[in-house]
């Protein structure tokens, strides 16, 4: 971690700014399209600017990497970004947190809604091949886990919650064209709310598009991001649905 608040991108020297980045235009590859693409970084900051890479796709657009370097400083006071607000717990805890604390199995529903058929980021959760060298949520035994697959219609998610009577649902949204993953996230908590009131089971989205810090302003409870683990949804779960204390 640098000394002071203020920092610059480091290609060879530190501090040099330089920065690498890649677009597509819709232009035929060729001088013409370098010298747009020059334009386009100038534009956007990077003088010098190098195009390092440039490749003609499908014969009227042509995709290119540009290297150089920007003027612009990052202040590190103003970041401010989503910290983990539990801890992290290892599945003996999760089980025992649920067994002692909960007394029943935690009902666990997961589901990609609408269009979207990526499925292997919830099953990455979910499934006990899990991701990153973390079981997935099948495997923890306090756990009663379903996982519903894909193109599943919000209408279907509610019955299936209320007919298991769900702790949570885990829902995945990959594709983000014209902001598909926004809207469907408002639609399911607006049914869930509409269906359930407060008794809505905890609503969890997820995708590699999604701003964790979006949670509140989509109407859930949790929004987690590209790379999440698991373990890390688990402890949340934990942390968010079973009590602090053993019930007397
Ligand atoms: C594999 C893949 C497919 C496979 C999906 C197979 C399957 N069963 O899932 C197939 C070939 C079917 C496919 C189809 C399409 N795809 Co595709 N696909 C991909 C690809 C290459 C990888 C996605 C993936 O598996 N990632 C690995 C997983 C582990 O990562 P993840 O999803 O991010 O999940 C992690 C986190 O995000 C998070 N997470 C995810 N979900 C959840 C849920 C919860 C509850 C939680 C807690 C966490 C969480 O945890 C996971 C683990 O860390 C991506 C490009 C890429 N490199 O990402 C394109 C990509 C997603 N696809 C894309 C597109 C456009 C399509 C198609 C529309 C193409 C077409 N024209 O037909 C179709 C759409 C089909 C449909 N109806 O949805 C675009 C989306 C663009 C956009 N802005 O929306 C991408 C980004 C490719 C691109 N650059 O253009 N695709």
């Amino acid at each position: 971690m640098p000394d002071g608040s203020i920092v610059r991108p480091y290609g060879d020297t530190t501090g040099d700014g330089m920065v690498q980045t890649s677009f597509t235009l819709p232009i035929p590859p060729g001088p013409k399209a370098e010298g747009a693409a020059l334009q386009l970084a100038n534009k956007m900051g990077i003088e010098p600017a190098m195009v390092v890479h440039s490749h003609g796709i499908g014969g009227q657009f042509t995709f290119f990497v540009v290297y150089g370097s920007v003027r612009h400083l990052v202040d590190l006071d103003a970041v401010h970004v989503e910290e983990r607000a539990y801890p992290l717990l290892g599945s003996k805890e999760i089980n025992s947190a649920i067994k002692d604390r909960l007394r029943r199995k935690l009902v666990v529903l997961g589901a990609c809604i609408g269009t979207d058929a990526h499925t292997v980021g919830i099953d990455a959760i979910l499934n006990v091949k899990g991701f990153a060298g973390e079981k997935g949520l099948e495997y923890l035994r306090e756990m009663a886990v379903t996982n519903l697959g894909a193109q599943v219609t919000v209408p279907e998610l509610v019955a299936r919650a209320r007919a298991e009577r769900a702790d949570a649902v885990l829902v995945s949204q990959v594709v983000t064209q014209k902001d598909a993953h926004l809207r469907n996230t408002r639609e399911l908590a607006a049914a869930f709310r509409e269906a359930m009131g407060e008794y809505r089971p905890l609503l969890v989205v997820g995708g590699p598009r999604f701003d964790p810090a979006m949670a509140a302003d989509l109407g859930v409870d949790k929004v987690f991001g590209r790379g999440t683990t698991p373990g890390e949804v688990a402890s949340y779960l934990v942390h968010a649905l079973i009590p602090q204390e053993i019930p007397a």
